[in-house]
């Protein structure tokens, strides 16, 4: 199915305290996102980069909470610009750090609801990213999306998250690493989390099958936001926190053609690339690749499954 995918720059660096994802989204314009995409039958329209304008700082009682009112205007500006893109066709939001998808997946919701539909998440990340600013001890917001979007309070003075997404709409594959704060409250909660250690056993077939199958048949819309460091670090370097023991090439890959296969996919988030600590361009490179596969890139062009 052709799609028009509307790229959405999102040169987000103030959710964490390493510099250079900023880079990013010139980075995938170079590796050559837009003709990867172009090339499997589909149309691009890139909007360019989304822009904020200087902020005064903000104070949070978490002392260790930074760039606050930063991460507040990128979410309130990304949460514009993909409502917008969404009605239009399938926005792609290339970051840029993860604490863009405050914003991006509060557009997604938004249109959502305006749309009847309801909105699934799926998030491929080595982290859960539940952390409240309340809770953050790293105080890096890129920390807590999820918990935004699941309508976690603690978010003052972020704007409610508009539909907040129920956790048995929430999927998350590929965690290594979770903090005891973020452990604690995940407890109650009914997102469903594929671990490595599940994964291990499972393979990431199963457990994705499971999730888009719950998707299609409600009828939703379906969010991913895919983290670099979901990948093994040893094929996708250009992170600022590596966590070994992430998902392989192939695996990567599978996920991209279940995804594609599905049809599921609504819009996309790529985040945490960071240039400035890549090798010669690999992991920008292979993030576009994944989402050739994402896109409908395959071997042969027959269901993979027929066989
Ligand atoms: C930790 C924190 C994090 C990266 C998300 C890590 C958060 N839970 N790190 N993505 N790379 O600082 O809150
Ligand atoms: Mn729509
Ligand atoms: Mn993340
Ligand atoms: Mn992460």
């Amino acid at each position: 199915m052709a799609q028009t995918c509307i790229l959405i720059g999102a040169p987000v660096d103030s959710g964490q305290k390493r510099a250079g994802a900023l880079m990013g989204p010139a980075a995938y314009r170079v590796a050559g996102i837009a003709t990867a995409i172009e090339e499997l039958g589909h149309k691009v329209i890139d909007r360019g980069d989304v822009a904020i304008a200087p902020c005064a700082p903000l104070p949070h009682p978490n002392p260790a909470v930074h760039h606050l009112a930063e991460t507040l205007a990128w979410t309130e500006a990304l949460a514009r610009a993909g409502e917008a893109a969404a009605a239009e066709g399938m926005p792609v939001f290339l970051g840029g750090d993860h604490s863009l998808s405050l914003g991006s997946v509060a557009g997604m919701a938004a249109h959502a609801k305006k749309a009847g539909r309801p909105l699934f998440v799926l998030w491929l990340d080595a982290h859960t990213d539940f952390h409240t600013p309340e809770s953050t001890v790293s105080g890096n917001l890129h920390g807590t999306p999820v918990a935004y979007i699941a309508g976690r309070p603690g978010f003052a003075p972020f704007p409610p998250f508009p539909a907040p997404v129920p956790g048995e709409r929430i999927a998350m594959l590929g965690i290594r690493s979770v903090d005891p704060a973020e452990k604690s409250a995940l407890i109650p909660e009914e997102i469903e989390i594929a671990d490595m250690r599940v994964l291990d056993e499972r393979g990431f077939g199963a457990p994705l099958h499971e999730f888009l199958d719950r998707v299609r048949a409600a009828n939703g819309l379906l969010h991913v936001s895919l983290d670099v460091d979901f990948l093994d670090p040893a094929i996708a370097p250009a992170v600022g926190t590596t966590v070994p023991g992430g998902a392989t090439f192939r695996e990567a890959h599978l996920v991209m053609e279940l995804l594609h296969e599905s049809e599921l996919v609504t819009s996309l988030d790529l985040v945490e690339l960071n240039p400035f600590l890549d090798e010669r361009g690999r992991t920008a490179k292979l993030m576009v690749d994944l989402v050739g596969s994402l896109m409908g890139r395959k071997v042969f062009d027959r269901p993979t499954r027929s066989f």
